[in-house]
């Protein structure tokens, strides 16, 4: 082998080498839709807040996290997400995580399978404070998924998933607060507020914690985000470039 030859290879390895490195790291981006905002208070750091608010529109809110590349159904081995209601309950269908499927492989999805978050089978009553849904891939709770949209029960486990969906590729999941409407699920003022962090997507989770200011770098900040020195966290607010 010429040297040249050697040094193509040599620099053709480092870019493969940083493309898996890109992967591993951001196998999943994430964006916020409808009433929602990253807010500190997190589990740790920053969540997502999301709201429904009878008057306040688009009266719901979420998170939709997108895999780089789709996923088969039978490949989504975990999923789940800590969430904190802080006004005033689960309920109404809500909080819950939807599954985008797409059951005729043209890269957009075909329905919605509903993943109801909360204690099974009513879905209100959830607990103070931070909890996780645990792995919702297998979970056999009462009701816990919602197949209708594909012709399946409404009220059903994961494992009574119709044909369509197991033969399906996963696209995104979204976590969405939309209760507003229910009495139950608001405390009777028609808005209901959720907190998410940790949503996890077969191992890659999503935890909102960029810093955004220089002062979410400073007084030692930096290494709560996971930074190895203050300098370097402000390089990743002014230019994006993510040495951590
Ligand atoms: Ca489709
Ligand atoms: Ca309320
Ligand atoms: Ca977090």
């Amino acid at each position: 082998m010429s040297i040249k030859k050697i040094v193509t290879g040599f620099v053709g390895g480092g870019v493969l080498f940083g493309v898996l490195a890109l992967s591993v790291f951001a196998a999943t981006t994430y964006s916020l839709f409808g009433d929602a905002t990253i807010v500190p208070g997190g589990n740790p750091l920053n969540a997502a807040q999301i709201r429904s608010d009878a008057t306040i529109a688009p009266s719901f809110g979420g998170v939709s996290v997108v895999p780089d590349a789709p996923i088969a159904w039978a490949d989504l081995a975990t999923l789940s997400t800590d969430y904190n209601v802080t006004d005033d309950n689960c309920g109404g269908g809500s909080p819950r995580v939807s599954i985008r499927v797409d059951t005729d492989n043209d890269g957009i999805s075909n329905g919605n399978v509903h993943v109801a978050i909360g204690p099974s089978p009513a879905f209100t009553g959830c607990a103070a404070g931070w909890q996780t849904t645990g792995n919702l891939i297998g979970n056999e709770d009462a009701g816990r998924y919602d197949y209708s949209q594909f012709g399946g029960s409404p009220f059903t486990t994961y494992s009574a998933a119709p044909a369509s969906v197991t033969a399906g590729q996963v696209i995104g999941v979204v976590v969405v607060v939309d209760g507003s409407w229910s009495a139950a699920a608001t405390g009777g003022d028609g808005e209901q507020t959720v907190l998410v962090d940790n949503i996890n997507l077969n191992g890659d989770a999503t935890t909102f914690d960029d810093p955004v200011s220089k002062d979410d770098c400073k007084n030692g900040g930096w290494e709560a985000y996971g930074f190895s020195n203050q300098g370097r966290c402000i390089q990743f607010v002014n230019t994006g470039i993510d040495s951590r």
